[in-house]
């Protein structure tokens, strides 16, 4: 007999089915946020469990409905503390990206140009022999999309194994300027507060980021303040009218760049008024500039007087002609930011990393917050938003960059390079202490041929698309195609841009088919368990690594044993026998998993960034580091670093310490930068500023939302935004397509006038999740000269209605 929980559950699978949510193709029933974690319908073999959400950094948890080895459930997680229940529409669909028609289930080796099955044996033995030969030009290409174990097997397996650190994710085209941002100020990585800070403002600043789309669930903590009751007050800066704008109670539309002068103005404003937080400043901060020569990330100190004397012409005036936004509106924001009496929280992402002043607009929001001393208070905090969901966890904390170790610690450094040989048990020497590629120049090396100077031969790359993401496509990737000599490996979930020019393709367990750990936007490492099985031989990236080091131990390559002659990866049983993880059929004898979070967690002492064991993570969701163990053995999270009233690193009598600070002395510093132009601007030839970015319904590259119906449904296809009036005068009509062109490609989308977003007059934006649509043939890689990041949201472009068009232009 049906118990009345699943009834209840089917009754609700088909109330939603009923609605437009559930179809066949790949979506799943919904159990909504009012139902309780204890309430979840059980019966008939279906069990529950938790995992954060595959997709943003926000973080949400989710609880999986298991039956019969299918997810056949998704249920917002009202234990979690992030969410509370509750999920944006991609969390209640995110089941269904397991189930695509083409899910890739077995190896594929290009043969004379044709995708051709192989064995797991011989694809391992194809990686490893290719790194044997030239070990120095093989390269990995990671993500934020990665496990921290995956990140951390990739991380150890070639800047510890191969002494090679050409490692670098895709977070190097997102998160790198934060990461800079934060060094130069803080001395260490990432946010102070935590999005308890969204829960207590009294003014929420959006610095050129739209997270009513990008960050629904945490952005809906703020709104949904407002129908409790609350004020709150949301102030919009951006290049384009948004979501976040219809939200908003004050929208600042700047030009591009205009931020550095917005942050400047402000600052200006209040040292020439006497209005920032002098005792604040005065205790815990420190000036700096950039050298004037050579410029580093370290800058040089410099005293208040000298600060004065360089922010003195950034008037609200001068301000109003370098950013668009009126003097008054710059004046508004110096009295809010010059109130103590008042809490502000301000946010960014991409508009502020972005950006070939990336560094320097991170540096000065932060310098903002700090000399007014809208600091380290609930509510009161200079907020960056993490886009994917471990880029924090996996990228920034594990260090899977080129020029990172584990913990904090930089490769360039000897005693950081015999920090880490000494935890991996390696031989002294082992770390190479030159950094490798990073990301744009990753590609250029592996796309030049190899007479040329192109000296990255083969490209192993694993849960990202660069294909469709990386800037200038058809000079950093689409050169690869006539390259005999250069090899691509690619481990996927689905066909994808970068799959079409795959030598190996690696079909790859996802999300709940593997064991996982991801680190959010406020410091939060979540856990979860593997539910259910991948289809076919797909298996997990981590397992790949180890195997593919195990290959090369066996071939007998030093690297991959440590100084004991063990196998770097090794895991004994409980007897001291060693488990053949490398073989996938004992990959899951022991949780592989837990083994390399227990061995990454020694490093994370070293900048304080301390982690709890794992069986800790297991009961929780998810704890925000730094976890100290207490007294009675208990752990406790952080919210609040550096503030004395919840951090446990604070040294005794401080109400603040910046432990971690670059000069030393437990201060933070407010930076000076000179606003400077974006690099490429419209002219006669491409006069408009071409925007790019995301909408609500697709993650990135669309490969796995738009295989779910209902979202592809919503937003089938790419467009460019346009303001009516420019259309007009190009006498272009609503739906018409045209071709985007910039002076590096071309791309051609129907025009959406009074869209999704609205932009200015003079820009238009292309959202990048059609594959079918490349608008990255047109972006630009010029990058910041710190962070390495590429400026995807401006470069010059134009539209051009496609009857002025030959075919054959069209079709180039
Ligand atoms: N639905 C959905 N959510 C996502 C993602 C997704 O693919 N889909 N991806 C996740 C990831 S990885 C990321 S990184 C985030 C990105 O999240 P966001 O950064 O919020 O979103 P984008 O659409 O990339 O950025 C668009 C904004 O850039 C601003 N901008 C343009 N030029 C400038 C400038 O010169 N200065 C400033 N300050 N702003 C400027 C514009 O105002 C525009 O609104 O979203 C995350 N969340
Ligand atoms: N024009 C433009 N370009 C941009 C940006 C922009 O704002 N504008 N933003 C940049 C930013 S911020 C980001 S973060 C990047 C994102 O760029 P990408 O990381 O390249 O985009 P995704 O679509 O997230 O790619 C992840 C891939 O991993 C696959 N996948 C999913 N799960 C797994 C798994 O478990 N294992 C394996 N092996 N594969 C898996 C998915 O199918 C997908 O193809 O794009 C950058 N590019
Ligand atoms: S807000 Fe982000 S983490 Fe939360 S459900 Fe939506 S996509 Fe998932
Ligand atoms: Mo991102």
């Amino acid at each position: 007999m049906m118990d009345s929980k699943r009834r209840r559950f089917l009754k609700s699978a088909a109330m939603a089915a009923a609605g437009s949510l559930v179809t066949s193709n790949g979506s799943l029933p919904i159990v909504h946020a009012d139902q309780a974690v204890d309430d979840l319908p059980t019966g008939d073999g279906l069990v529950w469990n938790k995992a954060p959400c595959r997709f943003c950094g926000t973080g949400c948890h989710v609880q999986v409905g298991v039956e019969a080895g299918r997810v056949v459930a998704i249920a917002g997680d009202k234990a979690a503390d992030v969410n509370k229940g509750l999920l944006c529409v991609k969390g209640y669909h995110v089941g269904g990206i397991l189930y695509g028609k083409d899910r890739l289930t077995k190896p594929l080796l290009r043969k004379q140009g044709k995708l051709t099955e192989i064995g797991w044996d011989e694809a391992i033995e194809i990686i490893a022999q290719r790194i044997l030969d030239s070990p120095e030009t093989f390269a990995f290409y990671g993500s934020g999309q990665w496990t921290i174990p995956e990140g951390y097997a990739a991380q150890k397996f070639m800047k510890g194994g191969l002494g090679n650190n050409h490692i670098d994710p895709n977070a190097r085209l997102c998160m790198a300027s934060a990461v800079t941002g934060f060094i130069a100020t803080y001395g260490v990585d990432e946010p102070a507060g935590c999005y308890q800070d969204l829960d207590e403002c009294d003014i929420l600043i959006t610095w050129g980021n739209n997270p009513a789309e990008m960050h629904p669930v945490l952005f809906s903590r703020v709104t949904d303040r407002r129908s409790r009751g609350e004020q709150v007050t949301i102030i919009d800066i951006g290049t384009r009218r948004t979501r976040t704008t219809d939200a908003a109670n004050e929208y600042l539309e700047m030009k591009p760049h205009g931020d550095v002068a917005i942050a400047l103005g402000i600052m200006h404003l209040l040292i020439e008024n006497d209005n920032y937080d002098k005792s604040f400043v005065e205790k815990h901060c420190n000036f700096r500039g950039a050298e004037a020569v050579k410029p580093t990330l370290q800058g040089e100190q410099i005293s208040e007087t000298e600060f004065r004397k360089r922010i003195a012409k950034y008037t609200p005036g001068h301000v109003e002609q370098l950013s668009g936004i009126p003097a008054d509106k710059i004046r508004m924001l110096a009295d809010l930011f010059g109130n103590p009496g008042i809490r502000i929280t301000s946010l960014w992402c991409m508009g502020m990393n972005q950006h070939t002043m990336g560094t320097a607009i991170n540096s000065l929001v932060h310098g903002v917050h700090l000399l007014s001393g809208h600091f380290g208070r609930p509510g009161d905090a200079p907020t960056s938003l993490t886009g994917q969901p471990s880029a924090c966890g996996t990228v920034r904390e594990v260090g899977t960059l080129a020029h990172a170790l584990p913990g904090g610690r930089l490769v360039a450094k000897p005693e950081h390079r015999q920090q880490c040989e000494g935890y991996w048990n390696l031989k002294p020497g082992s770390i190479n202490e030159t950094p490798g590629y990073h990301t744009v120049k990753m590609f250029e090396q592996f796309t030049k041929p190899t007479s040329e100077g192109g000296d990255i031969t083969t490209l192993f790359v694993q849960v990202t698309n660069p294909g469709q993401t990386l800037p200038n496509l058809n000079a950093l990737f689409n050169d690869k195609k006539n390259l005999e000599d250069k090899f691509l490996i690619v481990s996927e979930v689905y066909p994808t841009a970068t799959t079409q020019l795959a030598d190996l393709i690696l079909p790859a367990a996802m999300w709940v088919e593997k064991n996982g750990v991801f680190g959010n936007s406020e410091r939060r490492t979540q856990q979860w368990f593997k539910m259910v099985d991948p289809p076919g031989e797909a298996r997990d990236d981590c397992w790949m690594t180890i195997a593919v080091a195990h290959k090369l131990f066996e071939m007998g390559h030093e690297g991959m044993r440590d100084q004991d002659g063990e196998f770097i990866f090794a895991v004994k049983d409980d007897e001291g026998n060693e488990i053949p993880i490398w073989e996938f059929e004992h990959y899951y004898d022991t949780n592989v998993d837990k083994h390399l979070f227990e061995e990454y967690r020694q490093f994370t002492t070293m900048k304080h960034k301390n982690l709890a064991p794992y069986d800790e993570y297991v009961k929780a969701r998810g704890l925000r580091w730094p976890v100290v163990e207490q007294d009675d053995g208990s752990w406790r999270e952080t919210r609040f670093r550096f503030a004395a009233f919840d951090d446990p690193f604070v040294s005794e009598g401080q109400d603040f310490d910046f432990y971690h600070s670059s000069t030393e002395d437990g201060r933070a510093q407010i930076w000076f930068h000179d606003y400077a132009p974006p690099p490429e601007q419209p002219d006669d030839e491409f006069p408009y500023w071409l925007c790019t970015g995301r909408v609500l319904e697709h993650w990135h590259t669309g490969t796995m939302t738009r295989r779910l119906a209902p979202l592809n449904r919503a937003m089938p296809t790419a467009y460019v935004e346009m303001h009516a009036d420019d259309a007009k005068a190009a006498n272009i009509r609503q739906g018409e397509t045209v071709l985007i062109e910039s002076r590096r490609g071309s791309c051609e989308l129907p025009v959406w006038i009074d869209g999704r977003g609205r932009p200015p007059r003079g820009t238009i934006f292309v959202p990048f999740f059609d594959e079918t649509k490349l608008i990255n043939r047109c972006t630009l890689e010029l990058h910041d000269p710190f962070s390495k990041q590429p400026d995807y949201k401006k470069c010059a472009a134009r539209v051009v209605k496609m009857a002025a068009k030959s075919v054959a232009e069209v079709q180039q």
